[in-house]
Parts: structure tokens; sequence; C-alpha cells
């Protein structure tokens, strides 16, 4: 049978394998002609193949939640699929509206209960509902080639702890090496000369969030000012998803066997093999320096609380990576792409910049009162999260939310996040920019208000960084990245963009950024 060239052009997960029912049917058909009890044999094993196959895709459902999978008449899930993947948004606030608060939709593969966010604080201290073993099944996929994957979604969470504990604890140490290494990042990539320049953004913001970035985790020149260890992590990460996700195309016992033939994947496997290649010097160096120092980077950090377990400490320098610079650089590049033509907020921002950061320069403080800077960034954030389903989780038991709702053990879960930005149910004018909205909000409210508006502060509305106990954990030094390299932009630079070219993937998307010093 051919069903695993048919399957290639479905996406999503392991389990989008299925027989293709078209072509066996179609056979079956062909019975009235020939009598030939083969066709019969056939026709019986593609009845209980489809048996088989429609029960696959049953869910338990306690609480008789509406289920939004296929319609009555339709074969299979590949039409729910296709509704999904080419209107999700849409989909999922036309659900909200005529369901209520919790359904079950099938997504790109399987069916998720989706709540609304009134249920975001419901779940945000509930461990029982894990974000890692949601991202445990899509990340790690076992192929050698993609290990920085799996660690990302690692039960040890050493992520979050070194984050918590190196990033988020000495916040205030990596505001002059961002300083510094901003200004150098920009001088080299967009020049110091006067006449205008254009470049793709989102690939320009690359390579300066990616320069930025490191040298916060590596602080080390050899690393985080050579240019081939900016382009092979930045290529690294964002192939390695791309090549993951053909994979999971193929059925799940084969995944190795085809990642040994698969272009993009042997492609990826060069890349990692020369990033090791790359690291080794440091690494060295690390090894050599005394033990019991403090450890000021991440990077230390890792290399003390695993040191003598000889782990793979290039993929988690890796993962790290992964969780920053995508995200990072999706933030700045929105943010560049907001902010073109609106001069009056432009000339504001400006405006305080020189009034909060001219005064003493970059310090905690000064990063706290950019509070115009914090709003706009806010309000690009309501209007582009990662996802329009946000908080993902499984549930690892049984879990009964307080209005009575039974989530059985292993359900995936999300919060949908239409609210945010698809109507005015939350905000006002939800669907437009206003870049002085949270500023606004922070002058009306009474002192213990106001934190609920500040750029890292999360709530029900604004789920972007997630919600509770599992939420980003990179946020606090997200936002110091942010501003400072804003204020470096704002300060140095016009700018304006193109509209972005329609139809390409988000990690390819296309803008021009067209440049003044
Ligand atoms: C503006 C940029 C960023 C956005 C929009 C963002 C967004 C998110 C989201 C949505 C989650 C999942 C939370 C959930 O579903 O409940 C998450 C988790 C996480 N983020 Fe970020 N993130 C950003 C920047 C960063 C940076 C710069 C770092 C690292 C320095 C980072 C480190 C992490 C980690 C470690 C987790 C996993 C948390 C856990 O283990 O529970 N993020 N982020
Ligand atoms: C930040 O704002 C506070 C309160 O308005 C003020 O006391 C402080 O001097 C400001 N700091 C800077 C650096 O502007
Ligand atoms: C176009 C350009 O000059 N790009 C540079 C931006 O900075 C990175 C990191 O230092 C360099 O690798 C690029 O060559």
């Amino acid at each position: 049978m051919n069903f695993v060239q048919n399957r290639t052009t479905v996406l999503g997960f392991n389990d989008n394998w299925k027989p293709d029912l078209s072509n066996v049917t179609s056979t079956a058909l062909d019975l009235k002609n020939d009598w030939n009890p083969r066709y019969i044999i056939l026709g019986i094993a593609a009845l209980i193949l489809f048996f088989i196959w429609t029960k696959s895709a049953e869910l338990q459902n306690p609480s008789r939640l509406p289920v939004i999978g296929r319609k009555w008449y339709e074969l299979g899930y590949g039409k729910a699929r296709r509704r999904f993947q080419t209107g999700a948004p849409r989909l999922v606030k036309d659900c909200l509206e005529k369901y209520g608060d919790a359904f079950y939709l099938y997504t790109d593969s399987k069916f998720h209960l989706i709540l609304s966010y009134k249920y975001a604080d419901a779940i945000r201290y509930d461990n029982r509902l894990s974000f890692m073993k949601a991202i445990q099944q899509k990340l790690n996929n076992g192929v050698h080639g993609f290990e920085p994957h799996a660690h990302m979604s690692s039960d040890k969470r050493f992520l979050r702890d070194m984050v918590k504990q190196v990033l988020t604890r000495s916040l205030a140490s990596v505001i002059e090496p961002i300083n510094s290494e901003c200004d150098d990042a920009l001088r080299r990539n967009w020049s110091d000369s006067d006449e205008s320049q254009e470049f793709m953004l989102k690939e320009t913001m690359w390579k300066i969030l990616g320069q930025i970035i490191s040298k916060t985790y590596f602080n080390d020149e050899s690393v985080h000012r050579n240019p081939e260890w900016i382009r092979l992590s930045t290529e690294y990460i964002k192939e390695s998803f791309v090549a993951a996700h053909e994979l999971r195309s193929w059925p799940k016992p084969i995944w190795g066997l085809v990642a040994n033939f698969h272009p993009r994947t042997k492609f990826v496997r060069r890349q990692l093999k020369q990033i090791r290649q790359l690291l080794k010097p440091f690494l060295l160096k690390l090894d050599e320096a005394k033990e019991g120092k403090e450890s000021k980077t991440p990077i230390e950090w890792l290399h003390n609380a695993f040191q003598g377990q000889s782990p793979d400490i290039v993929s988690m320098i890796i993962s790290l990576c992964m969780v920053s610079y995508d995200a990072g650089t999706e933030a700045v590049t929105h943010l560049i792409s907001d902010l073109s033509g609106k001069d009056q907020l432009i000339h504001d921002l400006r405006a305080e910049i020189l009034d909060v950061v001219g005064k003493e320069g970059f310090t905690k403080s000064s990063l706290q009162n950019l509070t115009l800077m914090d709003s706009v960034m806010k309000e690009s954030q309501r209007l582009h999260p990662e996802s329009y389903l946000l908080m993902q989780r499984q549930a690892l038991e049984e879990v009964t939310l307080p209005d009575g709702i039974v989530i059985p053990k292993d359900t995936l879960l999300m919060i949908s996040a239409t609210h945010m930005m698809m109507d005015s149910s939350v905000w006002s004018d939800g669907d437009k920019f206003d870049g002085y909205r949270f500023f606004n909000l922070r002058q009306k409210s009474d002192k213990a208000a106001q934190a609920s508006h500040y750029y890292v502060t999360t709530s029900p509305e604004q789920i972007a960084f997630g919600h509770g106990n599992q939420a980003c954990a990179g946020r606090f030094f997200a936002s110091y990245l942010i501003k400072i390299i804003l204020c470096h932009i704002l300060l140095k630079y016009d700018f304006s963009v193109k509209a972005p070219e329609e139809g390409r993937s988000r990690i390819a998307r296309i803008q021009l950024l067209r440049i003044r010093g």
C-alpha cells in the first residue's frame, strides 16, 4: 500500500499516520465488475481498519462536554484537521461563542480540551496539569540530532532552575553586558553610516539578538562575537524545528530510520556536530577554571551543577538558546513593526528614554521607570502572542475543576487566547494597537492594581507568558533585554517597515526595515 507517500502532506504528530481510506474504498467499489473473493476480503479489511481508526480518535468525556471534531457525514478527521490548520483562531472563537467555556476540539492530530480564559486562575497552580508533559511528546523524538529538543522538555527542569537562579536572581548584573553588546551588535549589523539601508527585519534581528543574548550566556568573545557561532546556533534552531516537524509525519517506529535519509535531519546533524566542535575550546576553559567559583553566567551554573555527571552540556546550552532566541526575536520584530509609522508614539518614547535613562543610565530603577515603553511592549505582546492557544497542559491524574468539570488522566488541554486580541470582551477596541493603553490604565489604577499592568505580570486577561507557577521563567530577563535594545534602536535609528509578505511560515516571514543612522 502506498499510504506512506500519501501521508507526507499531513502536518502534525505521529498519530496522523492513518491508512488512506479513499484508495481502499475505491478499490472495493470495483466489486460489481469482478466477483473476486479477494475484493470481499479487502472490503472487510477496510471496514475493520475504518472501525479501529474511528475508535482511536474517540475520547473519554465524563462531563459530557461538546465535542467538535469531524461532522457525522465526514470520513475520518482529515477535514477537521484542515479546518483547524487553516482557521484556528476563528474556529476557536466561534466554538467559544457557540458551545461555552469548555469543549473538546480536534486540532492537528488529537482532541484537546479547550478552556476559556475564565479557567486560567483555576489551573494556574495545579501541578497535576503539567506543561512539560504536554510538550514532551512533541519535542522528544529520541532521534539523534534532536538532543537539544529533548533537553527543552526535560523533567529535571534545569532550564527553569538555571534561568531563575542565575538570570532572574542577579538581573542587575546582566544590564551592563546587554548594553555594551547592543552597541556592538547594532554597529556590526546596521553600521554607523548615514545612508539608508534595507534589511530583512526578522533575519537581521536574529543576528543582533543572537549576539546580545549569547554575551549574557557565555561572556566569551570567542563565542558570542564569533559569526560562525551566531550562524550555526540560529540555523540549527530554525532548521531543527522544521526537520522535527517533517519527521513527525512518518510513523513513529521508523523515525530513527527515516532520519538517516531525511536531508534536513542530515543537515541538522551536521550543524550540531559543528557546534560541538566550535564550543570545545570554550568548554575546556570552563573545565580548567577553578572549582567552587560562583556561577556568574547560566552556562557556568550548568557546568557546576552537572559536574561529574558527564551530561551533554552542548545540547543543554542549545536548549537554553531555543527558549530565548526565538521568543525574544519575535517580540522585538513585532515591536519594530508595530511602532513603524507611529510618529507621535516614537516621539514620546524617545522623550521618556532621554528623561529616565538620561539621568542615571541603565539601572534597575531606570528600566522600571520606562513605563510608556513597558506599556508598548505589553500591547504588542497582547496582539501577537506565540499562539492563539496557550497554557498547554497534560493531566498527570484525574483532575476536577472547581465547577465540577472532570479532566481525565492524560487529557491534553489549552487555554484560548482569542479574548486577548480578537474582540473587545476584555480590552476595549481589543483588535487595535494602542501603545498608551497600559500606560493609561496604570495612571488610573490605585497602587495595588498598578502591577497588574506591568509587562512581566501575567493574568487571565494576558496569558502570553502563560500564567501561574509554570509560566515563562525568562520574562524578567526578556523585559530588561527588550527595553535596552529598544532604547538603542529608538535613539540611534529611524526605521520603517514594509508590509510582511503573505503566505510564508512564521519562521521565514519577510519584512523590510529601512534604517537611517
Ligand atoms: C518575550 C519573549 C518570551 C515569550 C513571549 C515567552 C513565552 C513563554 C511561554 C508562553 C511559556 C510557556 C508557559 C505556559 O504555557 O504556561 C514559556 C516558558 C518558558 N520560558 Fe519563555 N518566553 C519568552 C522569553 C524567554 C526567555 C528570554 C527565556 C530564557 C532566558 C525564557 C525561558 C522560559 C523557560 C525556561 C520556560 C519554561 C518554564 C517552565 O519550565 O515551567 N523565555 N515562555
Ligand atoms: C524612578 O521613579 C521613582 C518614583 O517616581 C523616582 O523616585 C526615581 O528617582 C526614578 N528613578 C529614575 C532613575 O528615574
Ligand atoms: C550584515 C552583518 O554585518 N551582519 C553581522 C551582524 O552581526 C553578527 C554577529 O556579530 C555577524 O556575524 C554578522 O556578520
